[in-house]
């Protein structure tokens, strides 16, 4: 097999920075996708997203085909499963990953020369965000397998959704509170997850907020009530009103939450209360 010669491989691993950027991603839900959606919203900068047009589906489905190996595009790597991003010669998967590729790209990161290991202590941030309001709330509406309908786990997900509200959900509402406690401690003018700018990782808690209150409305305004994250649901209310991020979420670019990561059933609607082993 031979080698591309250096300066191509350069190439491929280093974009030019003007190349446009392509998000390609399911249509007709944010899912993950939404992610890299509010990075680039809040950022203005300029983004195709293949979910907004024909062929979408056919779309992803050419980037899992279990055909495809991304002969034409290596050393890029086929993924499992989108979001994906395109930017120049460069094909990347897995939400954080992307998001950190983006993040010093678009000015969502911290200051790169004067912090230079901000980049990790953000990633961290987003992907506690993505395990506890993301994808553990995906679990409790699907804890046997995601393959399975919804309906052949109904049972399961009820004692699932008890059991995520009475632990989980405070857990990890806590660590943020926890997180934006300390930055205040540092310095009161630090009201965002890392310091005093916003990064990516406020835009994800954000929207892992927003899915994890669709599905969970009345544990989310019962721990509302209760005074104890007051910080989180500020950073939140922060967020919905950068003019950016407002802007976006009133167009029709903003996709309702459907059959996605986060889902409305009544019988998941449930309390810390509630007893997880009862049928009521
Ligand atoms: N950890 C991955 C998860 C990717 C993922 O599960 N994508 C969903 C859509 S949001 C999907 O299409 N999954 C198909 C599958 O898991 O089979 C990420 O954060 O990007």
């Amino acid at each position: 097999m031979s080698e591309a010669p250096a300066a191509k491989r350069q190439m491929a691993s280093t974009p030019d920075n003007e190349a446009p950027y392509k998000l390609i991603y399911w249509p007709g839900l944010p899912g993950r996708g939404e992610h890299v959606r509010l990075a680039f919203e809040e950022a203005s900068v300029p983004y195709e997203d293949t979910a907004m047009h024909e062929g979408a589906v056919e779309k992803v489905l050419a980037q899992i085909s279990t055909k495809n190996l991304a002969a034409d595009s290596a050393p890029n790597l086929p993924p499992l499963a989108p979001p994906v991003l395109e930017h120049g010669d460069l094909s990347i998967s897995q939400t954080s990953n992307i998001l950190m590729y983006l993040a010093p790209r678009i000015g969502l990161a911290a200051d790169s020369d004067k912090d230079p290991n901000a980049i990790y202590r953000l990633n961290a941030l987003v992907l506690t965000a993505l395990d506890g309001l993301s994808n553990e709330v995906h679990d409790a509406h699907h804890p046997i397998c995601t393959s399975l309908y919804y309906e052949d786990q109904v049972p399961e997900a009820i004692r699932s959704s008890k059991q995520y509200v009475k632990e989980r959900l405070p857990k990890f509402f806590g660590y943020f509170e926890r997180i934006l406690q300390a930055q205040e401690a540092r310095n009161p003018d630090n009201k965002w997850l890392y310091g005093a700018q916003l990064t990516v990782a406020d835009l994800v808690l954000f929207q892992c907020f927003d899915g994890t209150a669709h599905q969970f409305p009345r544990a989310v305004q019962q721990l509302r009530d209760a005074g104890q994250h007051a910080r989180l649901f500020a950073l939140v209310e922060a967020v919905k009103q950068r003019p950016n991020i407002a802007a976006y979420l009133a167009s029709e670019r903003r996709q309702k939450y459907g059959e996605g990561i986060y889902r409305y059933y009544k019988d998941l609607d449930v309390v810390a209360e509630d007893s997880v082993e009862g049928k009521e």
